[in-house]
């Protein structure tokens, strides 16, 4: 069978990597419609070498579409998720907008595919940071039941959105130049600087970035013991965010043991040659579908620890890859209708 998709969002930078992983997974479409805002309609866009034309998201635009793809920002997503849904459209939303609604699954298809029996329409992919983190942290909680996580994030500015690109650009450009930086989407400079600040800053002092990964992060794994504490950081890197994650296990898990599970677990790659210099790098990780892990030590100070690097492309893995693989799940699976 082929599906009709949306790809709501489609002229941003999620948006254009969901066209671009479609083409190359081969998803099986009959027909692919690109929508955005008004600001943005007739402007084209590429699919498997031709041009489409992108055309104004609006509350009929669903009719006869078999599933959207989101990625369009959270008010937008609020507002068009359940119209879509209401017009039998299987939606899956890459913003934050219903990652916490009871009544949506929050998926990553190597954690919790069978979240996905209980959808009713609309199913989140969850936050870029987090998708990588719990990639990595499954296999070893079902080996050693994992009961408190400590993660600090290196996040890239491809996860703002395709003007903090062309900001960082720009300041780098300008201050090689000598002119004084422009500073729009960031409320300081980017370019040579660290902003420990993602998202908005919530009554507790986190930012809703870190509360994403604690939250989310106990939805998709299905265990509310598990305890995150999020430290979140903007870098100048254009692709791929990165994570220090310090783990506490259960059970003991030896350096090798975390190895081999996670060298055998779907979606994960080891890279752990320090005597040859090799580790993660988020230059390495964009353009890649594999979320990397290396670094892997036991941390010294604590019982049943390890400290490893975590690195993956926040667009692909984090955002556009797992959105199509959803989708792909929900195929094979018989589960794109809207009950
Ligand atoms: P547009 O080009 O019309 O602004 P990014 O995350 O890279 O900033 O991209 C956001 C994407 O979401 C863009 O494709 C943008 O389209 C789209 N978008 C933003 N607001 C709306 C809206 N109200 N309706 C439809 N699409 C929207
Ligand atoms: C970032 N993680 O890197 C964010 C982007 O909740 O979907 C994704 C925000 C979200 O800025």
């Amino acid at each position: 069978k082929m599906y009709r998709v949306a790809v709501c969002g489609a002229t941003g930078a999620v948006g254009r990597e969901m066209l671009k992983v479609l083409e190359q997974r081969d998803f099986p479409c009959s027909e692919v419609i690109p929508m955005a805002s008004a600001r943005s309609a007739g402007s084209k866009v590429e699919f498997r070498g031709e041009e489409l034309t992108v055309v104004e998201m609006k509350d009929d635009s669903f009719a006869g579409i078999d599933i959207a793809l989101f990625s369009a920002g959270g008010s937008p997503s609020k507002h068009f998720a359940p119209l879509a849904a209401k017009a039998g459209c299987v939606v899956v939303d890459n913003s934050s907008a219903w990652r916490m609604d009871p009544e949506s699954p929050l998926v990553v298809p190597e954690v919790n595919p069978h979240d996905l029996d209980w959808h009713k329409g609309i199913i989140a992919n969850p936050n870029c940071s987090t998708i990588q983190m719990v990639v990595a942290l499954q296999p070893i909680h079902e080996k050693a039941r994992i009961k408190r996580v400590i993660v600090s994030t290196y996040q890239a500015v491809s996860g703002t959105g395709h003007k903090a690109i062309a900001e960082l650009e720009n300041q780098v450009a300008r201050l090689m130049n000598g002119q004084p930086v422009v500073a729009d989407v960031y409320p300081h400079q980017i370019a040579f600087n660290c902003l420990p600040h993602i998202d908005v800053f919530l009554e507790n002092g986190y930012t809703k970035e870190e509360m994403k990964m604690v939250n989310e992060t106990v939805k998709i794994m299905g265990d509310e013991t598990i305890k995150v504490s999020a430290t979140c950081v903007r870098v100048p890197v254009f692709y791929g965010h990165s994570e220090s994650v310090n783990i506490e296990t259960e059970e003991k898990l030896s350096v090798e043991e975390c190895r081999t599970i996670l060298a055998a677990a779907p979606g994960v790659t080891v890279v752990d040659y320090p005597e040859k210099l090799a580790y993660p790098m988020a230059i390495d990780a964009a353009g890649e579908d594999d979320t990397f892990v290396g670094r892997i030590r036991e941390d010294e100070t604590c019982e049943n620890a390890l400290n490893m690097w975590i690195v993956s492309d926040n667009i692909r893995k984090g955002a556009a890859l797992n959105t199509v693989q959803i989708a792909e799940n929900l195929i094979e699976r018989d589960l794109v209708r809207v009950p």
